[in-house]
C-alpha cells in the first residue's frame, strides 16, 4: 500500500496528481500548517526532517518530490523521459529548474515580505530575480504544449508548484501568457481534478 503523508497547500499536491494520473491505490494522511505555515510535529515522526511531501510505499520511505516523482514515473514506465536526446535534455533540466532554481528566490521573497519594512531593500532585487526567471519559462513554453515533450512528463509536474505560486501571489504579472496557458492545460486534466478532490483545499490551483 502507498501512503503520501500531504501537508495542505504544499508541494505534495503534485505527488498525488501523478498518483492520480497513474490510477495507483493510495492513502492520504493529511497534515495542516501552523500559523508560521511551518509543518506539524507528527511529521517529524514519520521522517527526520518533517517536510512534505513523504511516499511510504512498504517498509521504505520517500522524500524529495523529485526522487519520488521519478521514482514512481520509471516503476510505472509513465511520464517519465522522453526518448529524443533534446527532449530527454529539457526533461532532466526542468525536473531539477523546479526545486533547484526556481522556488529559491520565490522562498527568499515569501521570507523578505514577512520581515515588513526589515526586508525593504531586498524586495526589488528579488522580484527582479524572480522575473528573470519568469521570462526565460515564459520563452521555454513558447509553442509548446509541454516542458520536454509531446506529452505530460513529470517535469511539468515538477514545475506546477512553483509556476501555480507564482500565479496565486501575483507574479506572473500581464506577460506570460504562455505560462498561464499551460497552467490551464494542467489544471484542465482530469487526473489533476481528482488529486485536488483527493488532497483537500489547495490555495494555489488557479
Ligand atoms: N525539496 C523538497 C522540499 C520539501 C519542503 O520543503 N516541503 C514543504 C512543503 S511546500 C514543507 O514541508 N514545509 C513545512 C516546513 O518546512 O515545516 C521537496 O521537493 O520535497
Amino acid at each position: 500500500m502507498i501512503i503520501v503523508h500531504h501537508l495542505e497547500n504544499s508541494r505534495s499536491q503534485r505527488l498525488l496528481w501523478l498518483l492520480e494520473e497513474l490510477k495507483l491505490d493510495y492513502e492520504i494522511k493529511r497534515y495542516e500548517r501552523a500559523k508560521d505555515m511551518s509543518a506539524p510535529d507528527s511529521l517529524r515522526k514519520v521522517h527526520p526532517l518533517g517536510k512534505s511531501p513523504i511516499l511510504e510505499e512498504g517498509e521504505v520511505t520517500w522524500v524529495e518530490s523529485g526522487a519520488i516523482l521519478e521514482h514512481l514515473a520509471e516503476a510505472h514506465a509513465r511520464f517519465g523521459r522522453p526518448e529524443s536526446v533534446d527532449e530527454a535534455r529539457r526533461f532532466t533540466q526542468f525536473l531539477h529548474y523546479a526545486e533547484g532554481s526556481l522556488l529559491p528566490p520565490m522562498f527568499v521573497l515569501l521570507v523578505v515580505m514577512k520581515l515588513g519594512i526589515l526586508g525593504l531593500p531586498a524586495r526589488k532585487p528579488m522580484k527582479r530575480r524572480i522575473e528573470e526567471h519568469l521570462d526565460y519559462v515564459e520563452h521555454e513554453l513558447e509553442g509548446r504544449t509541454w516542458f520536454a515533450d509531446e506529452r505530460l512528463t513529470i517535469a511539468d509536474m515538477m514545475m506546477s508548484f512553483p509556476l501555480e505560486a507564482a500565479q496565486a501571489r501575483g507574479l506572473l504579472g500581464e506577460a506570460r501568457p504562455n505560462i498561464e496557458a499551460w497552467l490551464k492545460r494542467c489544471h484542465e486534466r482530469p487526473a489533476y481534478q481528482r488529486a485536488l478532490e483527493r488532497g483537500g483545499d489547495y490555495a494555489y490551483a488557479g
